[in-house]
C-alpha cells in the first residue's frame, strides 16, 4: 500500500510539474505577443503632446537675434518643449529643450543665425519620453515621434545677409539736429531726405543703405528720426 501511495504521489507531482511548465510557456508566449503587438500595431500613446501658435520674425539678418515663442501642451504633464530651425529635414539650430511645469505653457527661444538661407522654424513637444511631436512633418523619423496637431507649429524664415550702409555722413555738426544734407540748417530738404529713405518703407529683408536721415544714430531711418527733425525744425530759424 505504501508503494502504491508513493506511486500515486509521483504521478500527481509529475502532473503538476508538466502543468506548471505549460503555464509558464503560455505566460511567456502571451507576453511576447503583447510586446510584439504593442510595438507593431499599438495606436500612438495617448495623448501625443502638441505645440501651437508659433510666432516670431519671418525675416532675420545674419548675426542678429530673433526670438520665437510657442505654446506647448500635454494632458499627461511631464512636459518639455523646444523651438528648432532646419533645412530639408536636417536640423540646423537646436537650442535644447526647457521644462514646463503642469500640462501646458509658453516658451521662447532666441536664434542668432549665421548662414544665409531659407529655414523651417518649428516647435517640438515632449511628455517625459513617452511621445514627442515635431511641428514640421519632414523632421519626424517615426514613433514615438509624430507630427504636431497644431495649428501653426512651423513657419518659413528667410535669413538675409547683413549690408553695410553705403550712404553715410561721418562728419556733420548738425546731423543730430535733423540736418540730413549737412548744410547747417534743418529744413524741408532734410525732411524730404527722411521721407524718401525710411527703412521700414523698404521691402522686407532689404537692408537700409542711406542713413543720412538717421538723426538719432540707431542704424534705422524711422519715426524717431522724424521726431528729431520736427523738434529742431520748429525751433530753428529759417
Ligand atoms: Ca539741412
Ligand atoms: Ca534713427
Amino acid at each position: 500500500m505504501v508503494g502504491n501511495q508513493n506511486k500515486h504521489l509521483g504521478v500527481a507531482l509529475g502532473f503538476f510539474v508538466v502543468m506548471g511548465v505549460l503555464l509558464g510557456i503560455a505566460v511567456i508566449g502571451a507576453e511576447t505577443y503583447n510586446n510584439y503587438r504593442s510595438k507593431a500595431y499599438a495606436p500612438p500613446p495617448n495623448p501625443i503632446p502638441n505645440c501651437t501658435s508659433l510666432t516670431g520674425p519671418s525675416s532675420v539678418t545674419v548675426g542678429q537675434s530673433a526670438t520665437y515663442t510657442a505654446s506647448f501642451s500635454s494632458e499627461q504633464g511631464n512636459l518639455g518643449g523646444e523651438i528648432d530651425a532646419g533645412q530639408g529635414g536636417a536640423f540646423k539650430w537646436t537650442p535644447g529643450n526647457k521644462p514646463i511645469s503642469g500640462t501646458s505653457g509658453s516658451l521662447s527661444f532666441t536664434w542668432t543665425p549665421t548662414v544665409v538661407g531659407t529655414y523651417d522654424v518649428f516647435c517640438r513637444s515632449w511628455n517625459d519620453a513617452v511621445a514627442e511631436c515635431r511641428g514640421k512633418a519632414n523632421y519626424v523619423d517615426g514613433p514615438p515621434r509624430y507630427a504636431c496637431a497644431g495649428p501653426t507649429s512651423s513657419m518659413s524664415v528667410t535669413v538675409v545677409a547683413a549690408v553695410t550702409p553705403t550712404v553715410t555722413q561721418a562728419a556733420c555738426n548738425n546731423k543730430t539736429k535733423g540736418d540730413a544734407n549737412c548744410d547747417g540748417t534743418t529744413d524741408l530738404i532734410d525732411y524730404s531726405i527722411w521721407l524718401n529713405h525710411q527703412c521700414n518703407k523698404q521691402a522686407a529683408g532689404t537692408a537700409c543703405t542711406d542713413l543720412r536721415a538717421d538723426f538719432n544714430g540707431d542704424g534705422s531711418v524711422d519715426d524717431a528720426d522724424l521726431q528729431v527733425w520736427k523738434n529742431n525744425y520748429l525751433s530753428d530759424t529759417h
